[in-house]
């Protein structure tokens, strides 16, 4: 399959290192002594080198090493970055100063941070230069791409925006413009034409890679086209709030969306690399890197099940068009995983290295994020290492026409309602149901998409016209799945710390307009 891509075969085997250890450690045996951890932080210390803002912005990447400043210190970090990946969240701004990264990621000064910075102290600023190491860095987000207005703004930085839930139900496919965006940095800037994209794709146990640039992908494997609904963990989180507050994004309803997408299958290509259908391999993981990084330089990253990977009918792919267009670079431009029927977290965005291992990945949005508890647990008794991370979704329903807290004019008699459904893991949505009156007596809802009962990745939209006499409702919608699973009634059931799985019943109060 890979003829024709000699050079990037013939990568075969490789290992490479980020960082350049023995100078690392040459450079932090010169500061350790003594009294690191005596003297306040960022203070002058005599007869330490002294750098200028201009030394300290030649020192942005791992080739020259990554330095910050705080106040008058100068520090190379670069040893921190490789042993602490995506751990103490250290804020650090390469080449910067490492003050404005503070504010911007909204972490305190923990006395404790910034003693350990001083461990990796290599000099001094240049007297006066304070200001100026900060006005080097520019706004991390000022590259962001421009969005449309009809979003609703969750945050600006990092830009996370939901689609407004009346637009939502129009169409089956949502247009791209309008669908959701949840990032947690800025936005990649990838240029193709520069030929710094590749995608690297490891085996751990074969100790075998590829390396493939995009054409090249897409060359070497077939393309396939799925229709799949995305939803974010956290969607419908201001509902739970209600119960009481969690700690995440105000997401109403529009942390999801439905799009065509095309790209190769993930399975052809792991098979090209040697990974085996196997029962042996059956409990392994997929980890994807994106190009975005967090603060540490640890890159957003997340692993699905290898089984899910490599089953023909799970359908998963690595996308480079979205609705029959090149990728936006909100939703992930040059590549993005498409994982049917599972969490969005794991659809990870400008995708840049695989790795097929043993083991879960190890970040911190698989280990400590997008997982849920007993209502009962809270942050500061949690053990997260005694959940599972969250893949399948299960069902959910909403009404999105009308909203919560309209007045709608009746037509006939009848209350008009429409909304969508849908499950995780490919279960299709077999009904909808509908009360008025507080679950004494149910409705069916008319499904206007075509449903299968498996493989069914794609939401449905539902509409029901209702007769009401009251002058108020409060009205109800529930879905049940194709494995008969059903939703919970009541959003205080299920509460989790972290507001994620939000799928109690849908519960909305309109005034009514007789005709
Ligand atoms: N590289 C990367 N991939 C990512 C994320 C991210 O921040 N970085 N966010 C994830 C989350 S939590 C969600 S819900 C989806 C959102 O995809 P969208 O912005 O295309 O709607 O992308 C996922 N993939
Ligand atoms: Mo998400």
């Amino acid at each position: 399959m890979l003829s024709g891509l000699g050079a990037a075969a013939a990568a075969g085997f490789y290992y490479y290192t980020k960082y350049n250890l023995p100078k690392v450690l040459a450079l932090e045996n010169k500061v350790k002594e003594g009294t690191a951890s005596e003297r306040e932080p960022g203070s002058y210390v005599d007869g330490l080198p002294v750098y200028s803002s201009g030394d300290l912005a030649k020192h942005a990447d791992e080739s020259t090493g990554v330095w910050v400043s705080y106040k008058s210190g100068v520090y190379d970090i670069t040893h921190f970055i490789k042993s602490h990946p995506g751990g103490n969240k250290i804020l650090l701004g390469a080449g910067v100063s490492v003050e404005p990264f503070w504010n911007l990621y909204a972490i305190h000064k923990q006395p404790n941070t910034l003693a350990l910075l001083e461990e990796y102290r290599i000099g001094n600023l240049t007297k006066g230069e304070e200001a100026d190491a900060m006005i080097n860095m520019s706004d991390p987000y000022a590259n962001d791409p421009q969005r449309h207005p009809v979003l609703t703004i969750r945050t600006k930085k990092p830009f996370n925006a939901e689609t407004p839930t009346s637009l939502l139900v129009e169409n089956f496919i949502t247009p791209t413009e309008f669908f959701y965006v949840r990032h947690h940095f800025p936005v990649p800037d990838v240029d193709l034409s520069s030929g710094d994209y590749s995608l690297e794709i490891i085996s751990d146990d074969e100790k075998k890679g590829l390396s493939l640039n995009l054409d090249q992908l897409k060359t070497a494997y077939a393309s396939h086209s799925v229709t799949a609904s995305l939803q974010c963990s956290g969607n419908r989180r201001s509902e739970m709030n209600r119960t009481k507050p969690t700690k995440g994004l105000e997401w109403a309803q529009g942390a999801m969306g439905n799009a065509v997408w095309k790209g190769v299958r993930l399975r052809d290509v792991l098979l090209d690399l040697g990974i085996k259908d196997s029962d042996e391999n059956e409990h392994w993981h997929v980890e994807f890197e994106g190009l975005d990084i967090d603060p540490t330089s640890a890159p957003y990253a997340v692993s699905i099940p290898l089984s899910k990977a490599m089953d023909p009918r799970g359908d998963v792919i690595l996308a480079y068009e979205m609705n029959g267009e090149t990728l936006t670079r909100d939703h992930g431009f040059p590549l993005r995983v498409v994982v049917p029927g599972t969490t969005g977290a794991r659809w990870v965005k400008w995708l840049t290295r695989i790795e097929v291992a043993r083991n879960e990945s190890q970040s911190h949005w698989q280990q400590n994020d997008y997982k849920s508890f007993n209502p009962s647990s809270d942050w500061d008794k949690v053990d997260f290492s005694t959940a599972p991370a969250i893949q399948e979704m299960p069902v959910t329903s909403v009404v999105c026409d009308p909203q919560d807290g309209e007045t709608v004019e009746l037509k006939d008699g009848k209350l008009k309602l429409k909304g969508y459904a849908w499950s995780g893991g490919g279960r299709g949505v077999v009904r909808v149901d509908i009360s008025l009156d507080s679950g004494k007596t149910w409705h069916v809802a008319e499904l206007l998409d075509p449903v299968k009962l498996s493989r069914q990745w794609a939401w449905t939209r539902w509409q029901a016209n209702l007769p009401v006499t009251a002058k108020e409702t409060e009205v109800w919608v529930r879905a049940v799945d194709a494995s008969y699973n059903t939703q919970p009634e009541g959003m205080e059931h299920i509460w989790n710390m972290r507001g994620v799985l939000a799928v109690g019943y849908h519960k909305i109060k309109v005034s009514l307009k007789a005709d």
